[in-house]
Formats: C-alpha cells, structure tokens, sequence
C-alpha cells in the first residue's frame, strides 16, 4: 500500500521530462492541476505513511560500490577550493532566519552533537539509485538550539555551488524538517564526504527524492514563505524545470 503514491509519483515524473514540463507549465490551468494533485500526493502519502514514517534503512552489505555525483560535482569558488584542501576548518553552517538564536557552527561543533547514521537509498529522478552510509546531526537538534519561531513554515537549504548560473537552494516544510532520518550528513561511508557527494555538509531527506537532498549546504534558513527566493518555488529544479516542490517518495 505504502508503495503505491511513490510509484505513481516515479511514473509521473518519468512520464513528464523537463521539456515537456516547460511547455505545460505556460498553461495557468495546467498548473493549477498540478498543484492540486501536489497537495493531493503530500496529503496521500503522509496519511499512508505516518507523519514520521520512515524511510526504508539497510544493511551495510546493501550498499553501493560507488555512489555516483550528480548535478553540481564541483564547486568553482577559491574559498571553497582552499578549505577542501585544508579539511574545512574555517567552514560555518549558519543557521539563521526566522530564528531566537542565529548559530555560526564549525564541522567540528557538528560533530559534537547526537549523531544519527542510517543507510538509505537515494532515488534520481534520472532514473538512477544508490544506497549509502550517511551520517550527521538531525536538523531538529540545530533548530531547537537555535529555536525556531512559530512564524517559519519553511527551511530553506543554502547551497555554495551554482549549477548553469543559478544558485542552487532548496526547501522543505517542518514536519520533513523535524523528520527523524532528516540529517546534515558530513561522512559518506564513514569517509568524509568527497566533494562530489557535496562535502562538507548535505543533506539527507529521505522520505523525499534526490533533488530535495541540498549539497554543500553553507546556510539554513528558517523563513514563512519562499514566494522571494529565486524564482519563488522553493528549490532550482522547481524553479527551473517545474519540479514538484512536495517530492515524497
Ligand atoms: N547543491 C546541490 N545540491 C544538489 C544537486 C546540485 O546540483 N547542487 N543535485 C541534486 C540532485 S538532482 C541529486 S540526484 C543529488 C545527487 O547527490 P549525489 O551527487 O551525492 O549523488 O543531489 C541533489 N542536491
Ligand atoms: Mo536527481
């Protein structure tokens, strides 16, 4: 039962392409379809699952030999390039926002809180998967301690790359944020994570598909609306190619 709306979801997608996307989207009614069948899908899916299912975790022989990059797999900034060298020791996650306590933490204070390590599999909507070791802080560890107000409906995810020009951000609502296997991961496989994996920081969401899942993340936002940022639909690939921005699996 539970694995009928991510099927659907898949096939949709599959069904659609980014060209297609595009083109539909010009249509105001088109769109409000969408929409509709968005809150439809993230209304079915968590009823089905729970709000705090979770996701499917394996076992460390299940993993992938390899876990591919994909989308930025690098990161074209003189900053960034001297700190992967060095280990990141100057990095800062800021966690910022609609928030009581902005925080500026290091790798190191990262590390320092509870950790959480679960073995999930990743699924691209370009048709690829992989199961990987991922480890880190929940997120709602660093939002409680930087107490986030009741006005934030969204976290946003702040990203140091660009992918053809465009910063790459994306968004998700509270209950994904304070979902258990919700983590900034900074260790793929027990290794640092490599750079095209999204080093220091990325995050794993793993009741969502892979391009929720926000790379070099260097801030975290809490906001009440994400109508401002880019292109005003809570992520690159929703802004750029019409992505659902609700992308449960
Ligand atoms: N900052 C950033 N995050 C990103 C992307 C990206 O290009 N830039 N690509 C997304 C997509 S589409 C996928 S499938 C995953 C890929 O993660 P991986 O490179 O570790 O396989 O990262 C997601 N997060
Ligand atoms: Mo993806």
């Amino acid at each position: 039962m539970a694995d009928l709306p991510r099927r659907s979801l898949l096939a949709g997608i599959a069904a659609l392409g980014a060209s297609a996307c595009s083109k539909i989207n010009q249509s105001e009614t088109t769109q409000a379809l969408f929409d509709a069948a968005e809150n439809g899908h993230r209304d079915l899916h968590r009823a089905l699952a729970g709000k705090q299912g979770l996701a499917k975790e394996y076992t460390r022989d299940q993993r992938s030999p390899t876990f591919r990059g994909n989308g930025s797999v690098k990161v074209d900034d003189p900053f960034y390039q001297d700190q992967l060298a060095k280990g990141f020791p100057d990095w800062r996650l800021e966690v910022r926002g609609l928030v009581a306590k902005p925080l500026a933490l290091s790798l190191a204070d990262l590390k320092a809180l509870p950790q959480r390590t679960q073995i999930t599999r990743h699924d691209c909507v370009e048709g690829w998967s992989a199961i990987g070791e991922w480890q880190g802080p929940q997120l709602a560890a660093l939002l409680d301690i930087a107490g986030v107000q009741e006005t934030a409906k969204f976290i946003v995810f702040r990203c140091a790359d660009t992918l053809y020009g465009r910063d790459y951000y994306e968004s998700i609502d509270m209950v994904d944020a304070y979902h258990p296997q919700t983590i900034i991961a900074h260790a793929l496989n027990g290794e640092p994570l490599p750079e095209k994996n999204g080093a220091p920081l990325r995050m794993r969401i793993e009741r969502q598909l892979g391009y929720k899942h926000a790379k070099y993340v260097k801030a975290i936002e809490a906001v009440s609306s994400f109508d401002k940022i880019g292109q005003g639909k809570g992520g690159y690939w929703e802004d750029v190619a019409g992505y659902q921005w609700y992308a449960g699996i």
